[in-house]
């Protein structure tokens, strides 16, 4: 990374404050960090680069780590990659101290006593594969394969879940779509028929004008995006934000619109009724693409600025102007669809009013809005057949959420709880801590308590590790091979992740862990390679691709393809009606709207204040606060209220209170920041801290945790998503 661009990727994160002193908090650590390719470094200087991919967030930039003297010293960003143009994020730079981190899972756990004490043998691999499979295969007999669920994060979780789908159930599952994007994804299929997906489709890059309503670019630190953010607003794009709380990507916008929360539907509605209304939309493209305009014109009618004003909170002539400089520039107009989307409940409805919107501008399939992604076509391993189940999915029964097309977590949550439609007794959980992720902690922890079985396999002692009866330690991503990343984005390519340091203990990769279970179990014959290398050059050579020059480079890309409708991307929207859908027929016969309305969200308690999350630039959700480097940098969160409510309750910044809400739940102690930068009605804080598993030595009761105070939650009735943003909380001052 060259130091102006990065001094301009930097600045607008806000929160950094310099670079990442990466060597000097290495010294500390003692570890075995020997290179797996130091024996063959053939360098003069010492220095051996290897290519790789970043895992500590799932964008998966492109890198270059460094070994110094055989020992892992830096990392950086691969430029030929276009996930991280060269550049990697605060947090991919500090991710070798992923590796350094003393407090790691360093062999397998077996648990000695009560569930939840953290006391534990260690034990081999072997012994801990037999424990797994005796009781996995008890679970089979008596309540059928389908009652081993599983719950993965990441691309690290692909052969687990050929191991659990060989054993025969296909009840597997992510946070990323009941607690994330699923909202979102749903909303845009049902306008588009296509998914926004990961990374987002998103030309930032291009966009002349970008309207964020409720994400936190610069604080929400996804690589590209950032990037391409800093370049938009360079070339001097017009930003407009909507967000309760002035974000750092607020401090970059034109207009800041601090928007009452959860009001964002009445908002979306208000913008439309501009846009048809002064007939400011993109009338070329509505009518070739468009169905249901007229009924849509119609409906909308409704809801003009002066109707949004008492919701919202927002001036109607903000709102006009806003609506008129979003079409001014369109189709280089992209609303942002955000990505963590679970807010209130009625979050697929929201985002498909965002959809909407975008569709009025034209901006889907342009050049500024949305592209469409395109990938290398690399064919999957030629596995045997899994083995069919009778009895579906347990997550979803009789579609009661019609429009979810992935697992819900929740739904596998409440199938344990309540043994229907059919008992679920055993969970393997695959680099997600659904302590954390989950709303509603008592009911995650009652559902456990139901299981014959946990496995956690984590890289840390993380709090749902804390619950397991078989803790399986895995490598960190600089030690092991993962499986391809086969990326769809703006130009295809096939991404490698590879060894570059040996795991110092017991660790071993998922890979190896996921064939050694099967072998375990009998189902060996699913695994017919003996190496994961075996599996890339299997797949690669029938892709005509060289492992190879993927080991050399990291990447291999392939041609450019248009990504544009007016490049030659056929404009097709896999609808029902084959077209945009303005009216959905399908939500109509399902007995939802079919065009979103607005559901005012319930008010605060009196004496209390809502409760709102979001992301710091130096950490990923709860992963990373044991990461020395990275908790260098920020090491609890803290709590903004606004100044003048401080004042009432004779609060300044620095203080310690602790939160309670409305169900008297109470947090860690968590330091006030007190700002005029957040409304009045609601508080604001980073997820992720407030970690209480004993064995997170460092990171143990620093900052308070979101996730506890998250009791309550609204579900989407399209798709099952938690909507956690409808908790409260008031002050403890006398308790910190
Ligand atoms: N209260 C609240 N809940 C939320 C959110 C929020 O903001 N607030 N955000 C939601 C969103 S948007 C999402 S996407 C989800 C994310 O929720 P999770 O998927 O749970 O994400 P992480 O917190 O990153 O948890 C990852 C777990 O994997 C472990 N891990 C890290 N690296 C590795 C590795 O290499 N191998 C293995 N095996 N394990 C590893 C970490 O130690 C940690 O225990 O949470 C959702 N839930
Ligand atoms: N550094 C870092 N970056 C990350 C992650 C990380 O853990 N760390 N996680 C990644 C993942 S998986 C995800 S899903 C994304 C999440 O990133 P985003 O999609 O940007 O979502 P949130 O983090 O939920 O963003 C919360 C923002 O919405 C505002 N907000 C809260 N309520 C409302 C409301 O009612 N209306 C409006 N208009 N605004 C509201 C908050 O003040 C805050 O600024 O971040 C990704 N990027
Ligand atoms: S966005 Fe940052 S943490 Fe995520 S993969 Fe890229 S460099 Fe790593
Ligand atoms: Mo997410």
């Amino acid at each position: 990374m060259n130091s102006i661009s990065r001094r301009k990727f930097l600045k607008i994160t806000g929160a950094v404050t310099g670079t990442v002193a990466a060597t000097g908090v290495l010294g500390k650590f003692v570890n075995k960090s020997e290179s797996v390719f130091a024996k063959t470094d053939d360098s003069k200087d010492g220095i051996k680069k290897i290519p790789t991919f970043c895992d500590i967030c799932f964008w998966k930039c492109g890198a270059i780590a460094y070994l110094k003297d055989g020992k892992l010293w830096k990392i950086e960003g691969n430029p030929e990659d276009p996930l991280s143009k060269g550049r990697l994020c605060p947090r991919g730079t500090g991710g070798i101290g992923a590796h350094y981190d003393p407090d790691r899972l360093r062999s397998p756990l077996v648990r000695k006593n009560n569930r939840g004490q953290e006391e534990w043998v260690e034990v081999t691999w072997d012994e801990a594969f037999d424990v797994i499979a005796k009781k996995m295969n008890k679970i089979k007999e008596q309540y059928g394969p389908e009652a081993m669920a599983m719950f993965s994060h990441g691309i690290g979780g692909n052969f687990l879940k050929h191991t659990i789908k060989a054993f025969g159930s296909s009840n597997i599952t992510a946070p990323s779509f009941a607690q994330c994007r699923g909202p979102r994804d749903v909303g845009f299929r049902l306008t588009f028929g296509e998914d926004v997906s990961s990374p987002e489709r998103t030309d930032i890059e291009n966009a002349k004008c970008i309207v964020l309503i409720g994400s936190h670019l610069g604080e929400n630190m996804h690589n590209t995006q950032v990037q391409e953010f800093a370049a938009a607003n360079g070339k001097g794009a017009v930003i407009i934000v909507a967000d309760p709380r002035y974000s750092v990507a607020a401090s970059k916008a034109k207009y800041y619109l601090p928007i009452k929360p959860g009001t964002d539907t009445a908002l979306l509605l208000a913008w439309m009724n501009v846009i048809v209304n002064e007939n400011l939309y993109n009338k070329e493209y509505v009518e070739k693409y468009g169905f249901g305009f007229e009924q849509f014109k119609a409906e909308i009618q409704q809801y003009t600025p002066e109707w949004a004003y008492p919701e919202t909170g927002l001036e109607p002539e903000t709102i006009r102007q806003t609506a008129r400089e979003m079409s001014f520039h369109k189709p280089e107009t992209l609303v942002h669809p955000g990505r963590h989307a679970t807010w209130y409940g009625d979050d697929a409805q929201r985002s498909r009013a965002i959809a909407l919107l975008n569709a009025l501008l034209g901006s889907w399939g342009s050049k500024g809005g949305f592209f469409t992604p395109v990938s290398m076509d690399v064919p999957a391993y030629p596995y045997p057949e899994y083995p069919k189940s009778e009895k579906g999915k347990v997550d979803n029964p009789d579609h009661k959420y019609p429009f979810a097309h992935e697992t819900i977590t929740t739904g596998i949550r409440e199938a344990t709880l309540t043994g229907k439609p059919y008992p679920i007794k055993g969970w393997l959980v695959y680099a997600t801590n659904l302590i954390h992720a989950l709303p509603n902690e008592a009911e995650t922890i009652q559902a456990i308590q139901n299981l014959d079985l946990m496995v956690v396999v984590d890289v840390i002692p993380s709090e749902i590790a804390g619950w397991a009866d078989v803790v399986l330690p895995e490598s960190v991503y600089l030690e092991r091979y993962d499986d391809l990343n086969v990326e769809w984005f703006k130009q295809p390519f096939v991404a490698l992740r590879q060894p570059v340091v040996e795991s110092p203990n017991e660790q071993k990769p998922n890979w190896w862990i996921a064939k050694k279970l099967a072998e375990k179990l009998g189902l060996g014959h699913y695994f017919p390679w003996n190496h994961i290398e075996d599996y890339f050059k299997q797949r690669l050579s029938s892709a005509g691709l060289s492992f190879d020059e993927l080991q050399k480079n990291g990447i291999i890309k392939g041609a450019k393809k248009p990504i544009y409708f007016d490049e030659g991307v056929p404009a097709e929207f896999p609808t029902p009606s084959g077209k945009i859908e303005f009216y959905s027929l399908q939500l109509a016969q399902a007995g939802f709207d079919p065009i979103p309305k607005y559901k005012r969200p319930d008010p605060p308690p009196s004496g209390y204040y809502r409760l709102l999350f979001g992301r710091a630039p130096v950490h990923s959700f709860g992963r990373t606060q044991s990461n020395r480097i990275l908790s260098d940098m920020m090491d609890e969160n803290e709590v903004w209220i606004n100044e003048n409510i401080a004042k009432q309750y004779g609060l300044k910044s620095g203080d310690y209170i602790k939160l309670k809400n409305q169900d008297g739940i109470i947090s860690n102690k968590v330091k006030v920041k007190a700002t005029q930068r957040i409304r009045k009605d609601c508080v604001y804080m980073v997820h992720g801290f407030g970690h209480n598993s004993k064995m997170l030595k460092h990171a143990y009761m620093k900052g308070a945790s979101d996730s506890q105070l998250i009791t309550k939650y609204n579900t989407d009735p399209l798709m099952g998503g938690t909507g956690m943003n409808v908790n409260f909380v008031t002050f403890e001052t006398e308790a910190a």
